[in-house]
């Protein structure tokens, strides 16, 4: 009796601590404060308990030092690190970059021994000024988006350097190192173009992957934001476009497991499609669907937008990919709800990873008004599921994501297959020398192209409809 009790005390206590080692680190957005009320969202906000990890975004850098964005920063900064008084556990990050930023200033920074230098005392100063416990590089990306291919490896370079100094002041002045993590892509072409990927998993603290945004507006046809596994219909380069592919490609080249972590979403990707149905993944759409109201920009909602948007709309799981979807009119949205947070968080502590991270805290229904079901639905039930056990609901299918895996890719190849496998009486080349636009197939009425810059998109209307240049729509024959 005795012994079984000290054994169960043994194995809470086992639990307690295994549970504790998850990281959930969040992001907090320095814009979020100028979105009209109710949803304006200011640090003093956060709720210090919901987080082990925050991460203000962003500060920017200007003659390769490191310098706020906003007139107001460094009030923000000092509500943001206040937050470790209520929570003396809670670590912060300051992250630098991010999408606007673009790459010509970390290109510069990294270029020589001299201008790294100069950023990196500059972070140091700052970090410690605002009481920060470390940097989080978020360059978009080395070796991408006019980045140069030398980029990636003084990307490592810089990040060696910085560890080394950080190690250094920490000694010198006896406190504790500051911390070195990084946003990082999911994307494949992007991950092989920009980092060294085994380098820098030994180097920095740990490796956010932004495992969100691989559909979505700028896309031709309807498909999901942040997609667990890889979708039944998925071709070519499709096929890395989801969480299961990005995470095991960080892990197989060479990151520890439990330095990784994967990327949540508190926001969905809308579309506005061509026909209001059929309602699926893989239909024609003409672009992003329209701004969210208090988000204020083209294709991307909120989790408390898109709650109160789902009353009246068809929703919808895909079951391959494990996550839902919904439309409304000619809206669709992909989205995450805490059914498709159960199958991510069980596919993470299955795999070994370190925890997850949140873009963004900002994006949650913090207040528990629009969604009506309590502050932070989504980032509470992480948090829940992270330190608890884990029993998800029958949709997430079995652990793995079964014969949807890609099997042998060839990886080699750059290039970008159609989506779906030419059939006989679809032209590949159709577009070529093409003006963009909507074309019905010359062969199959049911049938027709989309042409972008040339590119060659094949597609097909519902059963028995017929493609009509009239309303660029599928219509009765
Ligand atoms: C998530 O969405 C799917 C599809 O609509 C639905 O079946 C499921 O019940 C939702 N989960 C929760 C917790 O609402
Ligand atoms: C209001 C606003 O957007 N402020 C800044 C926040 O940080 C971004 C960097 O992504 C800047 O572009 C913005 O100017």
């Amino acid at each position: 009796m005795r012994k079984m009790l000290l054994w169960a005390g043994l194995f809470l206590l086992l639990n307690v601590q295994l549970g504790s080692t998850y990281k959930l680190v969040c992001y907090f957005t320095n814009w979020s404060q100028y979105r009209p009320e109710p949803a304006k969202y200011m640090p003093g906000n956060i709720d210090p308990q919901l987080c082990t990890h925050l991460i203000y975004a962003f500060a920017t850098m200007n003659e390769h030092k490191i310098v706020p964005y906003e007139w107001n920063d460094d009030v923000l900064y000092k509500q943001f690190n206040d937050l470790k008084l209520q929570n003396p556990k809670l670590v912060t990050l300051l992250a630098v970059g991010g999408w606007n930023f673009g790459t010509q200033k970390f290109t510069d920074m990294v270029a020589s021994p001299t201008n790294r230098n100069i950023f990196i005392t500059s972070v140091i100063a700052h970090l410690r000024l605002y009481n920060f416990d470390g940097i989080d590089l978020d360059f978009e990306y080395p070796g991408s988006r006019g980045s140069p291919p030398e980029d990636k490896q003084r990307f490592t370079i810089l990040i060696e350097e910085m560890l080394d100094a950080f190690n250094k002041e920490a000694k010198a002045k006896g406190l504790p190192r500051l911390l070195i993590t990084a946003a990082v892509s999911a994307g494949k072409g992007t991950i092989d173009a920009g980092y060294e990927i085994a380098k820098i998993g030994k180097l920095l603290d740990f490796i956010s992957v932004m495992t969100y945004d691989f559909h979505g507006g700028w896309d031709t046809v309807t498909g999901h934001n942040s997609p667990l596994c890889r979708g039944s219909k998925d071709m070519g380069d499709l096929i890395y476009f989801n969480i299961v592919f990005a995470m095991t490609y960080w892990k197989d080249n060479g990151t520890p497991a439990e330095k990784l972590l994967v990327g949540f979403p508190t926001y969905g990707r809308t579309f506005n499609m061509i026909n209001p149905i059929p309602c699926d993944v893989g239909v024609p759409v003409s672009g992003a669907g329209s701004a969210g109201q208090y988000t204020r920009e083209a294709g991307f909602w909120a989790y408390y937008e898109i709650c109160t948007w789902l009353k009246g709309a068809t929703l919808k799981w895909i079951a391959d990919q494990r996550v839902p979807y919904a439309c409304k009119d000619k809206e669709w949205v992909g989205y995450d709800n805490k059914t498709s947070y159960c199958c991510k968080v069980r596919f993470l502590k299955e795999s070994g990873f370190g925890g997850a991270m949140v873009w963004a805290i900002d994006l949650d229904d913090f207040l528990g008004t629009f969604c009506g079901e309590g502050k932070y639905p989504l980032i509470s039930y992480l948090k829940s599921l992270l330190e608890g056990s884990i029993n998800c609901p029958d949709v997430c299918g079995s652990t793995t994501c079964g014969d949807t895996t890609p099997e042998d890719p060839t990886p080699e190849t750059p290039v970008t297959p159609p989506p779906n496998p030419p059939s006989t009486d679809e032209d590949p080349n159709f577009c070529e020398g093409k003006a963009d636009g909507f074309y019905v197939n010359p062969l199959n009425a049911n049938k027709f192209y989309q042409c972008v810059s040339g590119r060659t998109y094949a597609m097909k209307c519902g059963d028995g409809l017929v493609f009509d240049t009239g309303c660029t729509c599928c219509n009765r024959p």
